[in-house]
């Protein structure tokens, strides 16, 4: 199936984005530089600031960091770091500063090697969605990034450029639902690599509004080329769903071979994917920053205790994109996600009745022969 134009543009969507954050930069611009999803990006726009992913999925940048944190670390925290002493990710020499969030254990002690490099504003974020001290300690912790955002950028967030970010901000996510929703077909018309890097692309946007005119365009592309398909037709191979730590291009080994054994994978829940968009923030609520507080706060990530959310999700893709078997990874040393695949696994196998496969890798390619044969195995099972 050739690939529409649209999606063309989008897929070196983030190498373009570079000249542009350095023009807006000689514009007088800041940049602030982001590792997580908890990260409220309507605060940073409307205060005249650009949030950008920083790079951490490559393994190119891991001997470094070792020299600094421990080798039984998460890949990603790693590399995140790895990236930041080397001045290796363009991304980081154009940010400005750091937003960070207490997530998991790694991460936060991260934060406190890597503001001795850049400055690091670090959100304080509950391990719980459970309570309403929660929710109203996450609000007071977006008033004060507001603030920082403020005096770094030298700008007011007026209650009204808020609200039209907000705005703004669904609506790009309604767009990126109904991109991974045409994976709902019964012939996904972009491959899981091809969908990763276009859902990719939501953290390197200078330009919000012209963003989502070339989503919609895209969007508008793929549900034409899903309605074209003949009645009979349906891919070849088990569908499968993929889940678990963020995945990123330079740490696709999964999904890649995945797709070379033969597996359809019509659904990513992930940082790089779908969970980031999948919720919208109530724009009837009267306080926005409750609203964009509470839509946070909701993210179905591991850090959180309990993480319920998570399993309700998963059942929701299991049914729309006629699920038959769930793959979650988990990167070596992530306790947070290698704890949770045993409720995942509970979840899945019981109440969905469906097969589970649970890999722990690393970013090196030293597994990926074992990891192909395992993969294997499992597909096959599903016939
Ligand atoms: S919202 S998933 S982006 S924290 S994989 S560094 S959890 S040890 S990345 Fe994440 Fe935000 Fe959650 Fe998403 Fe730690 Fe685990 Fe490593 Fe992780």
């Amino acid at each position: 199936m050739s690939k529409p134009e649209s999606f063309e543009t989008l897929a070196t969507y983030k190498s373009r984005s570079l000249p542009l954050i350095d023009e807006a930069k000689e514009h007088g611009s800041k940049v602030a530089g982001l590792f997580c999803v908890y990260a409220p990006t309507e605060l940073m726009y409307a205060a005249g600031i650009i949030p950008v992913g920083l790079c951490g999925k490559n393994q190119t940048p891991i001997p470094a960091a070792e020299r600094d944190l421990p080798a039984n670390l998460c890949p990603l925290i790693k590399s995140s770091y790895g990236y930041g002493i080397t001045d290796s990710c363009p991304f980081f020499a154009a940010s400005d500063f750091i937003v960070g969030e207490t997530t998991c254990d790694g991460k936060k002690k991260m934060y406190e090697l890597l503001n001795r490099i850049k400055p690091v504003h670090l959100m304080h974020l509950p391990y719980t969605q459970k309570d309403e001290a929660s929710l109203s300690f996450w609000t007071e912790e977006l008033h004060r990034l507001a603030a920082f955002l403020e005096k770094k950028s030298g700008h007011v967030i007026t209650e009204e450029h808020l609200l039209q970010e907000i705005h703004l901000h669904n609506q790009v996510r309604k767009q990126l639902l109904r991109i991974t929703a045409t994976g709902q077909a019964p012939v996904p018309p972009l491959s899981a690599l091809d969908m990763l890097s276009v859902t990719e692309t939501k953290s390197f946007v200078v330009d919000m509004q012209e963003y989502l005119g070339k989503i919609t365009l895209l969007a508008d592309d793929l549900e034409t080329m899903v309605a074209s398909q003949k009645p009979d037709s349906r891919a070849t191979g088990p569908r499968i769903l993929y889940t678990g730590c963020p995945t990123g291009k330079g740490s696709e080994k999964v999904l890649r071979i995945l797709e070379e054994c033969g597996a359809l994978v019509p659904v990513q829940e992930h940082c790089s994917s779908l969970k980031d968009f999948t919720a919208l923030v109530d724009e009837s609520d009267p306080d926005p920053y409750h609203a964009l507080a509470k839509r946070y706060l909701s993210t179905p990530c591991s850090c959180m205790t309990p993480n319920t959310g998570r399993l309700d999700l998963i059942s929701q893709l299991i049914t729309d994109y006629a699920i038959d078997g769930v793959v979650d990874l988990t990167w070596q040393c992530c306790h947070t996600y290698n704890v949770e695949s045993f409720s995942l696994r509970e979840h899945v196998e019981q109440n969905h009745g469906l097969p589970f496969l649970h890999i722990e890798t690393d970013y090196s390619q030293s597994d990926t022969e074992q990891l192909r044969t395992r993969i294997e195995a499992f597909l096959e099972m599903l016939g």
